[in-house]
């Protein structure tokens, strides 16, 4: 396993631009559920029940207490040292930007200032009419309802079947264009598009380390795989680069 981190330490050395891809898993040790594997939260709930348009414009009262018993969650959860990690390399210059599928905030409350929230996230609400867009300060009661128009709100996530926000996603492809390295932690690379992004990388002779407890379909591109949980591995990195 030193050997695995020593090499990636060497290809971190050796990089100009390093991004960072993170998935559920690198919030798992702060005690936020993964979706799929052990105790994830696709195990006890069905996703095409509670995660598409679909689902909301057929049952809005159903999809909003999955939400709010996230926000409940999630809102007791605090930043690991996986997080804290990635917030410290971007202090100290050399990690550029944070691309997150994660809903949950935990790399902003880390102190990461470049953070590319490619599902949205869990707090942030939008009208399913009108172009109005909030956030939320505690779980929401209910369903709650748009103060322009008096519509549904529902979470400004991003559900199988949408697509992702095009800003954001132009930031996204500038950045990745621009890596040289890309670290990819706690994803089990399965949700397109950004499943594809460590390829992107890749296709322009640019490095992946992958961190991960499992094995997942990026790990056969992957120039390195650290084998692990993220807030142990991360700063075992983070002392073989000093
Ligand atoms: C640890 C650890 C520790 C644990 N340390 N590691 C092309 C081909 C085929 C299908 C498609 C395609 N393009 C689009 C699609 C359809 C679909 C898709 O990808 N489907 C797949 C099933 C194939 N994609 C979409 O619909 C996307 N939209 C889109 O592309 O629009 C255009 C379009 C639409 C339709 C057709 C074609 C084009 C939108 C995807 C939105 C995903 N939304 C969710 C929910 C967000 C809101 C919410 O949170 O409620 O996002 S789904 C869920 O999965 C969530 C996550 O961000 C996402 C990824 O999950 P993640 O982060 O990888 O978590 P896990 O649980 O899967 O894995 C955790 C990993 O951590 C594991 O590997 C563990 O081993 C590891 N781990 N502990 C390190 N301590």
């Amino acid at each position: 396993m030193n050997e695995r981190i020593e090499e990636a330490a060497e290809i971190i050395r050796r990089t100009e631009y390093l991004v960072a891809l993170t998935g559920a898993g690198i919030s798992k040790e702060s005690d936020v559920p993964t979706f799929r594997g052990e105790n994830g939260l696709w195990r006890n709930y069905n996703p095409m029940v509670l995660a598409t348009p679909q689902a909301f414009a057929e049952n809005p009262k159903l999809v909003w207490e999955w939400y709010t018993w996230r926000q409940g969650l999630i809102g007791n959860c605090d930043p690991n040292p996986g997080h804290d990690v990635l917030s410290k390399w971007e202090k100290q210059g050399f990690l550029r930007t944070v691309i997150t599928q994660n809903v949950d905030g935990l790399h902003r409350r880390a102190n990461s200032e470049n953070v590319l929230e490619v599902h949205g996230n869990l707090w942030a609400v939008k009208c399913t009419k009108c172009a109005y867009r909030s956030r939320l300060s505690e779980p929401a009661d209910g369903i709650p309802i748009c103060p322009k128009c008096e519509s549904y709100l529902r979470p400004d996530v991003v559900w199988f079947g949408e697509s992702l926000d095009q800003e954001i996603m132009r930031s996204v492809y500038l950045e990745l264009d621009n890596a040289d390295c890309i670290i990819v932690v706690g994803t089990s690379a399965l949700i397109q598009p950004a499943a594809s992004f460590p390829l992107i990388v890749k296709q322009h002779g640019g490095k992946i380390i992958e961190m991960n407890i499992e094995q997942t379909p990026l790990t056969q591109h992957a120039d390195v795989h650290i084998s692990g949980p993220s807030g142990v591995m991360l700063p075992k990195l983070d002392s073989a680069l000093e």
